[in-house]
């Protein structure tokens, strides 16, 4: 019914900001213990978060505010991204995408930026990735949602990689949305994913997660995984942690920032899954009071529930 969908789409967009909040501060740290992580959760400062949450909410007031008959405008959203980060140029974002979206402020083409950075390759950061969640909750089947969330990801990353962690994550926030926290089955949630794949290293990713799910510490799920900026590495790290906790938001968070690495990304996105499966309810008020902007949050995962509810 409507209401559980907008508390899904609200468990979504908000845990994922608080992933991305408790990430921020270990950010690029290999050696985080989830005793760290506990400190920042039982203490009262504010949540603040990074790019991935700027983009994120971007990307979702974007898919929110099209016409019923389509389900993405790249120009649009270009700009939109470009907006954002004007606007708030301090969140820490990776090193290329600033580059695109002053361009792109300034009348340039992202695609021909996109396509030829670093050295041709095209960004296989996790950019695109980190901000896709909100792709999984547009009407239409896993493979719509992965091919929307590949063209959300070009807009900064060329390369497969980029585009296809942007991929899995949509296709697994499409599953999360669409599933009853007890009916959730690993094995087709991974067999979901992987059937919308491209990439091979994307693909080869998802052997890594399996063999993950028989680690119980952080840091050996991390080994197998990687949590690097990389998006081969960032998205199965994510999706990794998110399965050893899925009705969990805070367990699944609390495990993704123990992984290390690239901390605030990896929860951002194991926070967007399980919100995702279990919504808003399952978030404790005491933590969703001290995250930045929460009602700024909450409102554009309502207009984006309202947009793509399906009786
Ligand atoms: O992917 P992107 O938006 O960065 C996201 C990260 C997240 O951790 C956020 O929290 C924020 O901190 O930034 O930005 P990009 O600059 O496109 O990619 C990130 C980095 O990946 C680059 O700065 C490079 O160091 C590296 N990288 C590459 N290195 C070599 N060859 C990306 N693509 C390549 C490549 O093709
Ligand atoms: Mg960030
Ligand atoms: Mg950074
Ligand atoms: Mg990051």
């Amino acid at each position: 019914d409507p209401d559980s969908w907008r508390a899904r789409v609200r468990g979504c967009l908000l845990a994922g900001a608080l992933g991305d909040s408790l990430g921020r501060p270990f950010e690029g740290e290999w050696a985080v213990t989830e005793h760290a992580v506990a400190e920042v959760l039982s203490g009262a400062g504010a949540l603040t978060w990074t790019d991935d949450t700027s983009l994120m909410v971007a990307l979702a007031e974007h898919l929110a505010g099209l016409p019923e008959t389509t389900d993405l405008d790249d120009e649009a959203l270009a700009r939109s991204f470009a907006r954002a980060w004007h606007a708030e140029p301090h969140r820490g974002y990776g090193a290329n995408p600033p580059r695109i979206f002053a361009a792109v402020l300034t009348g340039g083409d992202w695609r021909d930026l996109a396509r030829d950075s670093f050295g041709g390759a095209g960004s296989l950061g996790n950019g695109g990735a980190m901000r896709a969640a909100p792709v999984g909750a547009l009407p239409g089947g896993p493979e719509h949602a992965a091919d929307v969330a590949r063209q959300t990801a070009a807009i900064t990353h060329a390369h497969p990689d980029g585009q296809d962690g942007a991929a899995l994550i949509a296709v697994a926030t499409w599953f999360c949305l669409r599933t009853r926290p007890d009916d959730l089955d690993p094995a087709e949630l991974l067999s979901t994913v992987a059937g919308h794949l491209r990439s091979p290293s994307l693909i080869t990713a998802l052997d890594a997660v399996v063999a993950g799910l028989a680690e119980d510490e952080p840091a050996d799920v991390a080994r197998r995984t990687g949590t690097g900026i990389a998006a081969a590495e960032a998205a199965p790290a994510a999706l990794s942690a998110f399965l050893h906790h899925p009705a969990d938001p805070v367990a699944a968070i609390t495990f993704a920032v123990a992984m290390g690495g690239d901390t605030d990304t990896v929860a951002t996105m194991s926070g967007c899954l399980s919100g995702a499966l279990v919504g808003e309810q399952r978030l404790p008020d005491g933590l969703v009071a001290r995250l930045e902007a929460a009602s700024r949050i909450r409102a554009v995962a309502d207009a984006l529930a309202e947009r793509t509810y399906r009786p």
